[in-house]
């Protein structure tokens, strides 16, 4: 069965492959579609609900009825008082006045917690399934650690390199994408929504 992915993030594309495995994923270029849904919400859960709600507007119009599913996600660091949050794919591009790279992103937000030792902080998922108009579901989930004081790893995309997992004394990036899958917040979300498709198909 397919199904379009709300998203124009590859990382993301490969990793829900992987959980959706009895799902054939598209990205929305393959249906003739330039998906660019501007986040305007002040939650996970109102941006993910926008994109896919877009793009399944959009595919009904080029007269496509076709499950969407879009994620939106980010990481919330307590001491930064939930920074960088619903802003983690845009997050420092106000202070320094462009859009950050992923590793000017790390930096921005390695330099925001230059002294603070409460290091805990958790990534959310937010993913949306809509199955037909006005037929939607959705499940929020997170995935708990710290932030590390310098990069490790080469694996992953975005934080994964200063998010450090205390129980396996590892950093995201030091996981391949199996590992990874079992315990991220879009593994969790992901497998939730997998439960949730062979019930409705
Ligand atoms: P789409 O909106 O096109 O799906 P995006 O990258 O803009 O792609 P989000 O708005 O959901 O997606 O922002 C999520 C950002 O949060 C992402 O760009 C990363 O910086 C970060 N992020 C989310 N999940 C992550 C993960 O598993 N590992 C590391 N960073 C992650």
């Amino acid at each position: 069965m397919d199904i379009v992915l709300a998203t124009n993030n590859m990382h993301k594309f490969k990793e829900l492959k992987t959980i959706l495995k009895d799902y054939t994923l598209h990205m929305p270029e393959e249906y003739g579609i330039i998906f660019n849904y501007e986040e305007t919400g002040t939650t996970f859960f109102e941006n993910a609900i926008g994109k896919a709600l877009s793009l399944y507007s959009s595919l009904e119009n080029a007269g496509k009825r076709i499950p969407v599913i879009a994620d939106d996600s980010g990481l919330v660091v307590p001491a930064l008082k939930g920074e960088p949050g619903i802003r983690s794919a845009r997050y420092g591009s106000t202070e320094k006045g462009k859009k950050l790279s992923a590793e000017e992103k790390i930096d921005f937000l390695l330099s925001r917690m230059k002294g603070i030792t409460d290091r805990s902080a958790y990534f959310v998922c937010c993913m949306i399934l809509v199955a037909g108009r006005d037929r939607f579901f959705a499940a929020q989930e997170t995935f708990h650690g710290e932030i590390a004081y310098f990069r490790t790893g080469t694996g992953g995309f975005g934080y994964d390199p200063v998010f450090f997992i205390p129980g396996i004394n590892k950093t995201v990036s030091q996981l391949d994408d199996e590992q990874k899958n079992r315990i991220s917040h879009r593994g969790k979300a992901g497998r939730r929504i997998h439960v949730l498709l062979k019930s409705l198909y």
